[in-house]
């Protein structure tokens, strides 16, 4: 289960971190209040923040770290079941995790949705209207068309009842980089049978590992890079890691989105 958290070291801010969080840095949204960037009655009376936001995080504009690399690492070696995340901003993809074996549980810019006739499209279609601050329309019936996030009180995609085999299939539980306040993503801790031990990588501690604590829960409580990296060091798979990113930023080198303009991170942080 992963969250917010494994993409600040990319230089995307999370929600709640404070100060550089996103929701203490909403000034340049202009919106009343901060979820009104997620609610479709406020989008379709003023899409335009949220557009702002998509901007920013419109897949190509931010590379995965090590965080990212460890769940393919999992995935390579076969023993992955199944990421669950709740980030919207594409990264277990780009880090070669394929799309078919991730549940995007608050949804994806990978994909989107005419407000009005409802047909679906590819994300990348609109990529030019998203990047030249214009409002995509679709292009059969010209409504509005939204990025397949998941607003408030929208259904969560129909791959997240994939929890209900999943989890009680889990031999292990890792938790890393989300503070388990967001329904009903945040349950699914408590999901795995109790048999199973969860590892939390996490600055603090979250959700039940804060106040329902099993016997065999443990907490690597500090940055995710380290805490990811220690674990890494301690199966012995430093190696392999080392090698799996540096193929993985030859083929960024080599260009293989030659649409991206070539931009530091930093320069695209909301704060
Ligand atoms: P959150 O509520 O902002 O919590 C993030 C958690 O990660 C907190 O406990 C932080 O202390 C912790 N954290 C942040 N950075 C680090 C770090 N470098 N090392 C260790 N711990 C760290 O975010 P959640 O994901 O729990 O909340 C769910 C929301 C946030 C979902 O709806 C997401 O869509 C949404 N979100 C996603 C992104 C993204 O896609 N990258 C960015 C911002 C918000």
């Amino acid at each position: 289960m992963a969250g917010a958290g494994i993409s600040t070291p990319s230089g995307i801010p999370d929600f709640r971190s404070p100060g550089s969080g996103l929701y203490s840095n909403l000034e340049q949204y202009d919106i009343p209040y901060p979820e009104a960037i997620f609610e479709l009655g406020y989008f379709f009376v003023n899409p335009k923040p949220f557009f702002t936001l998509a901007k920013e995080l419109y897949p190509g504009n931010y590379r995965p770290n090590s965080a990212h690399y460890f769940l393919r690492l999992l995935h390579d070696k076969g023993l992955l079941l199944r990421p669950y995340t709740q980030n919207i901003d594409g990264l277990e993809r780009v880090a070669g995790i394929p799309p078919d074996r991730l549940v995007e549980a608050h949804g994806t810019f990978a994909t989107a949705t005419c407000t009005v006739c409802q047909r679906n499209f590819p994300g990348e279609d609109f990529r030019g209207d998203v990047m030249g601050d214009r409002i995509p329309r679709c292009p059969v019936c010209t409504g509005v068309v939204k990025p397949d996030i998941v607003f408030f009180g929208e259904q969560l995609p129909q791959r997240f009842l994939l929890h209900l085999t999943d989890f009680p299939m889990a031999d292990l539980l890792f938790v890393i980089g989300t503070s388990l306040e967001v329904e009903p993503f945040a349950s699914l801790a408590g999901a795995v049978r109790s048999s199973v031990p969860r590892v939390l990588i996490n600055r603090e501690l979250v959700g039940p590992f804060a106040w329902q604590q099993r016997h065999n829960d443990v907490a690597q409580l500090g940055d995710v890079v380290g805490g990811v990296e220690k674990l890494v060091e301690l199966l012995g798979w430093k190696k392999e890691m080392q090698t799996l990113i540096q193929k993985e930023k030859e083929k960024v080198g080599r260009g293989s989105d030659p649409q991206l303009p070539p931009q530091p991170l930093r320069s695209l942080c909301w704060s």
